[in-house]
Formats: C-alpha cells, structure tokens, sequence
C-alpha cells in the first residue's frame, strides 16, 4: 500500500490529463481551454509542473521539526528507520498530523475570535455598521451557555456571550464551552474519558505546538489523543464562528439563488468576494447598494456581487447571493475576464489570483492585516470602520470596470438553480409544518421505518488531484439513490450545487422513491408546491456545525449517542489542513468520516491503524480512507447499514 519514496508518480489524477480529467465542470472546462490558448498559467498546470511528487512527503515520512534534519524514513523498513534524534516512523506521522490539525483549529478559532471580537466591539458601541440581526438566536446561545436573559437588554447579552467566546480561546479549569454545551451528555462522557475535552481552543493549538517540538512528545498514541483534543477544539471554533455570525448576520432561511460562472454580469461591476468570514463580506453586500449609483455614473448597469468558497455558502445562506465558483477553480472566474475584483478575507485563497488578475486586467484586493499578498492591492479592514473600507473596495473594482468597459469578456452561459440557506433552527421549522408538536418526529419516524437509510454529510474541498467535483458528484449520486439524505457544506456544497444537487426540479431524476417522498412531503408541507432539494446546503465549512446540531437534536431525540446513529461523513476532495481537523472531529463526534485523496499517514502503520480501526473503540467514529468513488460509496452504505442493524432498525 506504500507509494515508493520519490519516484511517485500514482494519483487519483487520471494519466490522460485532457481537460475531462481536471474539472467535471462545464464553465471551468470553458476556462481551462481559455487558459491554455493564452499561455496562463493554472493550478493545474503548477500541478503538472510539480510531478513527481515526494513519496516522503506523501507517506507522512518526513520531519522538519529542528534544524538537524530534513530527515526521511523509508517507508519499506529498509535503514534509515528513524530520524536523526531517534524519531519513529510513527512519531513523525503523529506530529505531522498534530500540526495540521491545529493549523485548521487556528484557522476555524482565529475566524470565531474575528467574531467574538466584532461583537463585542458593536456591543460597546465601537462598530457602528454592526448589529444584531437575530435576537432570538442570541438569547438561545446565552442560554446555552448559562448568561442570563430575563429582563435583560440584549446588547448587555450579546456583550456577555463575547466575553464568554473570547473567554473559550485560553486555558481555563472549565471546560470549552462551545465544545461541552453542543454535543451529547454521552458523548461528553466519552471524551471526558480520554482526556478529549479542550481546556481553551488556543491552548490547545499551542500545546500542540510544544509537544511536536524536536525532543518532546514521541509516543504516538499520545501524540494522537492530544490531536483529537485539538479536534474538539476546532469543533469549538467552528460552533462558535456559525453562533455569533448567525447572531449578528441572520440565521439562514432558505432562499433560492444561482450557481456557477453564469452569474457574472457582461454590463455590471461584478465583485467576487473570496474567504470565509462575513465581518467583511457582509458588508461588502451591504454598501454595494449604496455604490449603484457610483458605478452606474462610471456606465455600469450596477453592482453584481458573487462569492466563491466559503464567503460564497455564507453570503448565499443568508442573501440568496449567487456562487461564482468554488476551490480549485478559483482563479476561472478571473479567467472569464469579467471580475473587477476579488476582494478577499482570508483562507484559501490562492496567491497565484494575483498573476492571474494582472493577465486579465482585473485586481485581487486583501483587506486584512494576517493576509496580504504581494502584488495585490490593499485596504485595510477595521470593523470600527467597516462601512467606508467596504466603499473604498467597491470604488476601486469600479475604477477597474471603467478601463474594462467595452472590451469582450468570456462570462460561461452556465449556471444552475440552488435552494440554500438550511440551518437547525430552519429544518425544525420545515418540519414543523409537518408536525408542529413534535417536528422532529418526522424525520426520525423516516430514519426508522428506513425511508430515509441514513445520513450523509458531504464536506470540504475541490483537490488538483482529483477532476474536480468528480467524487462528490458520484458518491452523492449513489447516496441519493439510496435514499440516504445528504446535507452538504463548504466546497463540497459548491460542488453539488454547481452541478444541479440543490435544484428541486432533479430531485426525480436524483433521489430514490422514498427519500423523493419525504423530500416531496416537507416542500410540500411548507407550501413550495413541490420537493425540498436533493442536497441540504447547510452553508460554509465552519457550519459543519449545524450539522452537528442535527445530529446531536436526533440521537437526544432517540435517546442514544451520536456513534449509533446511521450518520457518515465524507470530504471526498479534501485540501486545507481545515478538512482535516474538521475530519478529526467528525471522528470524535463518532461517525465513519469518508477521505477520498490520500493523506500523509500511510508511512505509520500503527497510525492509520489507530485513525482506521482502534480510534472506534474509543470514539465510535473512524476514518475511511479511499481515493475511488464507487467503492467510496459502498463503504459509507455499509457503514449506515451497520448503523441501523445496531439500532434494530
Ligand atoms: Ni473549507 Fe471553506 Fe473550500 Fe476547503 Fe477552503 S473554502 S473552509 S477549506 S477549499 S472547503
Ligand atoms: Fe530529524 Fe528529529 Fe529533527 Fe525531525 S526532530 S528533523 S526527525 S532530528
């Protein structure tokens, strides 16, 4: 199973390297082809550019840690077995893989913190473009978390749930209490068992930090447990970063909206807002309204907002914004010639955007201090000024639309109808409508009788090793079928909504009998006069959590933990170091959590073996690695069919 050290060569990429084989999707194709008739370079290219990739690296079995090394293993039990200090093939992995997941940790927290500190900041009266948009949610939050409501005004709570958010980031004797408050009373228990229960969400990243330091921590299981915490940790950002941005944006309701590049507009000022947290592209959507008639004075027909990755599920879950493209492809929407500018948050977010907008005529525009890119235009973002940096952004794409006005651009005629904006609260109330006393006896009494098999969570990225959306699209297709409900987030979300996953009309075409009548009876319910979508777009990476909250709603429902339930997870085309801490926590949280690229832990047998086999003893979840779609999917129908025979269902 080991791939030879240097002379790799096997990816899931597919030989024949035809534009088929990069993107499943027709716009990006239509980009790609662009691409290569005008000598610009893309991911796709540096990727080729980049073969053979390290078999080291690939396995796990390289160490940089100290500046003794870089020092390798070989993966086949010949010398050298050990790194310079004596460091196994297993402690290398182990580290390597602590340090990825409390870089996702970082990534998902510093973004919850970016909200915490907003809040608290509109609650003291220092950001005036802020507000709070869901007070319902905010009291349900407090009370979450033991703050006080009755009598109380609530920019007096929001202050006190941003104080107690901020509060969750250091070492403390209490637990993290946007870990122990959403999760189940079980599933506590059993973390609190291996030592699994964060402290504070920096702490955690930090202690990793140290114990992966040359001459720390070497055994690997230990090394292993302190990464499961982390993950724990990350789950803590992530419910954070959905709670408070819900609060002061809105809980998301659906909506429909619109996918893929079709949504640029030839005569508009088109921003394509990239990233993830709406601090900034919130209001971004907020003054493009007051900038109409800027843009129309400079002879657009007005300002067209999209977004791409995670900036784009949360813009579209709460304003029905449309989604240019997702991941990997981000740098086809430039392509297209008609993007005046990208502004940018952070995460994600290729640097490579800038080369690419400077061949177009368009710019990349960074707006937050941790993420500057040269050659990229900056404006400084302060929420206590969030208004006018906001207009500062929008003037400068309208100063770029003037210099692109009349010269052809190649917008893709594609884009495809998406119903968007699920969260908990908002499912409940889909349910509701079916049964108001009891709402969610409607989708247990499904999951029971078998009309819904099971549950199935799509999540994470678009990778160059992978055509792109090819294993959400096949595993999805299959899941469906067999009438498993799937909710998606993320680029996984992209992927499915680019290719019609999120469109009611398909659910005939798409969905077994059974799901497509439980599906039909809730559109119906709620008088839509027809089936919800086939695909729960359920919004960004850091809302894996409203996923979480509906699970962990279902198996307090049942009255079980959450490993029992038939729940699987899988980030089929995983890249950020934030899909694997997220894949960590799926894992904690106990479901079979589906990998389809490889990652680097094959060099440690004991390692994989823990992640693949032993971690479910202690967890109940487990990961799946597997690059191949089809048996992807029969691994994960297994793994609920394994589920339900558990629960005698
Ligand atoms: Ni998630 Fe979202 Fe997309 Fe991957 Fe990046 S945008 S936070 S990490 S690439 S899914
Ligand atoms: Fe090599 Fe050990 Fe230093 Fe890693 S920490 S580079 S294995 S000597």
């Amino acid at each position: 199973m080991f791939i030879k050290p240097v002379k790799k060569k096997e990816t899931s990429m597919p030989e024949d390297k035809t534009i088929e084989s990069k993107s499943l999707d027709p716009a990006v194709r239509q980009m790609i082809r662009k691409a290569g008739e005008k000598g610009i370079t893309t991911v796709w290219d540096r990727y080729e550019a980049m073969q053979p990739q390290c078999g080291y690296g690939d396995t796990g079995l390289c160490c940089r840690h100290c500046l003794q090394g870089p020092c390798r293993i070989n993966p086949f039990g010949d010398e050298p077995k050990t790194g310079i200090c004596g460091a196994t093939a297993d402690v290398m992995v182990a580290r390597g893989l602590d340090r990825a997941i409390a870089a996702g940790t970082a990534a998902h927290s510093g973004h919850a913190k970016h909200l915490a500190h907003t809040m608290m900041k509109m609650a003291s009266g220092k950001a005036p473009a802020y507000s709070i948009k869901d007070s319902v949610k905010l009291k349900s939050v407090a009370g979450r978390l033991g703050i006080a409501i009755a009598g109380r005004k609530d920019m007096d709570i929001a202050k006190d749930v941003a104080a107690a958010a901020l509060a969750d980031f250091h070492e403390k004797e209490t637990p993290v209490l946007w870990a122990a408050t959403v999760v189940t009373e079980g599933r506590v228990k059993a973390l609190s068992r291996l030592g699994a229960v964060p402290k504070g969400i920096d702490h955690e990243v930090s202690e990793i930090m140290h114990r992966t330091l040359y001459g720390v921590d070497a055994d690997p299981v230990n090394l292993l447990l302190a990464g499961l915490r982390c993950g724990v940790a990350d789950l803590a950002g992530c419910y954070m970063g959905t709670d408070l941005a819900d609060i002061l944006f809105g809980t998301p309701v659906p909506v429909v909206s619109r996918a893929n590049m079709g949504t640029l507009k030839k005569d508009m000022v088109n921003i394509a807002v990239h990233g993830h947290n709406p601090v900034l592209s919130e209001m971004i959507v907020a003054m493009a309204d007051e900038m109409k008639k800027e843009a129309r004075d400079a002879g657009a027909k007005g300002v067209n907002i999209v977004g791409i990755c995670c900036t784009g599920n949360e813009l579209m879950e709460r304003h029905a914004i449309p989604s240019c493209t997702h991941s990997v492809s981000q740098e086809m929407a430039l392509l297209t010639g008609a993007v005046d500018a990208i502004v940018v948050d952070y995460q994600c977010i290729m640097p490579s955007l800038v080369t690419v907008a400077e061949c177009m005529g368009s710019k990349v525009i960074t707006t937050m201090d941790i993420c500057k890119i040269s050659g990229a235009e900056h404006v400084q973002f302060a929420e206590e000024t969030a208004a006018e940096n906001a207009k500062e952004a929008i003037r400068s794409a309208i100063d770029t639309f003037k210099k692109r006005k009349g010269h052809p651009v190649d917008i893709p005629d594609i884009e495809s109808t998406v119903v968007a904006g699920f969260s908990a609260e908002s499912i409940v109330a889909a349910l509701a409508k079916v049964d108001a006393k009891d709402p969610l006896k409607p989708l247990v009494d499904n999951i029971k009788n078998g009309n819904i098999r099971g549950i199935c969570l799509f999540a994470g990225c678009n990778n160059v090793k992978v055509a792109q959306d090819r294993n959400f699209v096949e595993i999805a297709r299959r899941m469906l079928k067999e009438n498993v409900l799937v909710v998606a987030t993320g680029c996984g979300a992209g992927a499915l909504m680019r290719h019609g996953f999120m469109d009611p009309a398909n659910v005939g075409e798409l969905c077994g009998n059974t799901l497509k009548a439980v599906l039909t009876a809730i559109g119906e319910a709620n008088g839509l006069g027809g089936p919800l979508p086939p695909v729960i777009h359920l919004g960004s990476c850091v809302d894996n959590s409203r996923a979480v909250a509906i699970v962990v709603a279902v198996a307090n429902y049942l009255g079980v933990d959450i490993d029992k339930l038939p729940v699987v997870a899988s980030a089929a085309e995983a890249v950020s170091e934030k899909a694997v801490s997220i894949g960590v926590y799926a894992v904690a949280a106990g479901l079979p959590t589906h990998v389809g690229v490889m990652v680097p832990v094959l060099g440690s047998p004991t390692v994989t073996q823990v992640l693949t086999e032993k971690i479910k003893d202690l967890t109940g979840g487990y990961f799946i690695v597997d690059l191949d779609p089809a048996s992807s999917a029969d691994k994960l129908l297994a793994a609920i069919d394994e589920r339900r025979k558990g629960l005698g269902i």
